[in-house]
């Protein structure tokens, strides 16, 4: 098993889709094992995508994701970054495939329902922005 970083963004829990992409994330085999709702200030959303700080989505990006409450949620699955990579489908709903969360809840490239880490490094870092040690005590895979 490992680990990874899911979060419902500010479109989807703003449509009262939380609970049934959680439960899509479930039956599809990701075990949630840290969960919470926080409303991201506009230093803590530029901070999280510094990454994408100069690509010309970055300012509607940061002001989407504070727009909002959001639920980043820690999932175990078996190659968890990969599997949940594909679960959510392409970054446009357009482009996703049958079945993804995206392609069934994001409403556009922007507004797109979900952020999945993609990969183990940005995993750990992504997870320890969110959650403390404490919180992630009771987590067993192994990874902390
Ligand atoms: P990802 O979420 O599929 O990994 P990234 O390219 O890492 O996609 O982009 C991060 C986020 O920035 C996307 O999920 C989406 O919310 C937003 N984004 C990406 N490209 C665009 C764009 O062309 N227009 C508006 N927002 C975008
Ligand atoms: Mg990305």
């Amino acid at each position: 098993m490992s680990r990874t970083l899911a979060i419902i963004k500010p479109d989807a829990t703003g449509s009262g889709k939380a609970g049934k992409i959680l439960a899509h994330l479930e039956a599809g085999g990701f075990t949630v094992q840290a969960l919470k709702l926080v409303w991201l200030t506009g230093s803590q959303a530029e901070e999280f995508y510094a990454v994408h700080r100069e690509r010309p989505f970055y300012g509607e990006l940061v002001e989407f994701m504070t727009s909002g409450p959001c639920i980043p949620m820690v999932l175990d699955a078996e190659d968890a970054v990969v599997a949940l990579r594909v679960a959510i489908g392409a970054t446009d709903p357009a482009e996703a495939d049958e079945g993804t969360v995206r392609r069934l809840y994001a409403e556009s490239k922007g507004r797109n329902a979900i952020h999945a880490s993609d990969s183990d490094d940005n995993a750990r870092r992504e997870i320890g922005f969110f959650f403390s040690e404490s919180e992630l005590l009771s987590v067993g895979a192994g990874l902390r």
